[in-house]
């Protein structure tokens, strides 16, 4: 019974100071975002693994900046939805709160949310990959692709990390000493099957934290969830939000 669930979330994070979430595509699902693994998950017939990497960008830059390109005007259109929000206000809810995500589309941000550990980039960001300059452009459509940079004239690409490549120094240090201390950690919209983002909730689980899972179908770490809230993160985050308002 779903109404249970979400009562034992919000007794689980009643009166708690240290709180992780660690979101993934599903949060921004009922914002219009397609999912990586889900129906849509496919790019011109190809998996994300096959697009989302160093060597397709080496070997034909033009074609997966298509690909970015067609996220990014989509993002446009796009707005947060109520599991944004209530993350938002949990940061001003917990003594300590650290959000997490994988996503690059900064609807954490738009939804109010101040400090955002993002480990895999932000698709918002452009970084050349001769010199390595970064820069914020949230021009769509670009006026050409690829984009080139204005110091080096090297090919610039999407500032997001592909398979194979490193996390942003810091961030997921950051992330992990977060979880290694934080009391509850709260997995939204996660299939939980990339590293290393998803050893995270085995991190949490073996410092003794209590792991709450917001997802319609069981992620790969569900085993390690004292609470699984089965639903939209849209409509069951407000659910627990009201229970901690109400306490
Ligand atoms: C809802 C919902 C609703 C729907 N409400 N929920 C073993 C250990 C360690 C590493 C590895 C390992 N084996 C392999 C690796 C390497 C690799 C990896 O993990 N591969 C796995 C596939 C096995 N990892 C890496 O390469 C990482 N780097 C690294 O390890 O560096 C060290 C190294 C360096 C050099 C050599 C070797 C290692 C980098 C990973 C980068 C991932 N990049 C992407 C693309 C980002 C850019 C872009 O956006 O284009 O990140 S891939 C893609 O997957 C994207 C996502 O952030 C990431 C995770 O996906 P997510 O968010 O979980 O989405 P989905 O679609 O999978 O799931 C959505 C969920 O939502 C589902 O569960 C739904 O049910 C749910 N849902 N509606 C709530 N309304
Ligand atoms: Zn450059």
């Amino acid at each position: 019974m779903i109404a249970e669930e979400i009562s034992a979330a919000a007794a689980i994070l009643r009166g708690v100071t240290r709180v992780v979430a660690l979101t993934g595509a599903g949060v921004s699902a009922e914002s219009g975002v397609p999912t990586f693994r889900g129906a849509g998950g496919l790019w011109e017939g190809q998996p994300v693994q096959e697009v989302a990497t160093p060597q397709a960008f080496a070997a034909d830059p033009v074609r997966v900046w298509r690909f970015y390109e067609e996220r990014r005007r989509r993002l446009t259109r796009v707005a947060p939805n109520p599991a944004h929000r209530v993350l938002a206000r949990w940061q001003d809810r917990f003594p300590s709160f650290t959000l997490v995500t994988q996503n690059v589309d900064r609807l954490h941000h738009a939804a109010g949310s101040r400090e955002v550990l993002e480990l895999h980039g932000s698709i918002w960001e452009i970084r050349c990959s001769s010199c390595g300059r970064s820069r914020e452009d949230r021009t769509v459509p670009l006026p050409a692709l690829p984009p080139v940079c204005a110091s080096c004239g090297g090919t610039e690409r999407p500032g997001v990390v592909w398979f194979g490549e490193y996390l942003p120094p810091g961030v997921m240090d950051a992330a992990t000493e977060a979880t290694q201390r934080c009391e509850v950690l709260v997995v939204v919209g996660t299939s939980a099957v990339v590293y290393p983002a998803a050893g995270l909730v085995e991190i949490a689980a073996s410092g003794g934290a209590k792991v709450i899972e917001v997802n319609p179908d069981a992620s790969a770490k569900a085993h390690l969830a004292e609470v699984n809230l089965r639903g939209p993160a849209g409509e069951l985050l407000p659910n627990v939000d009201a229970l901690l308002e109400g306490a």
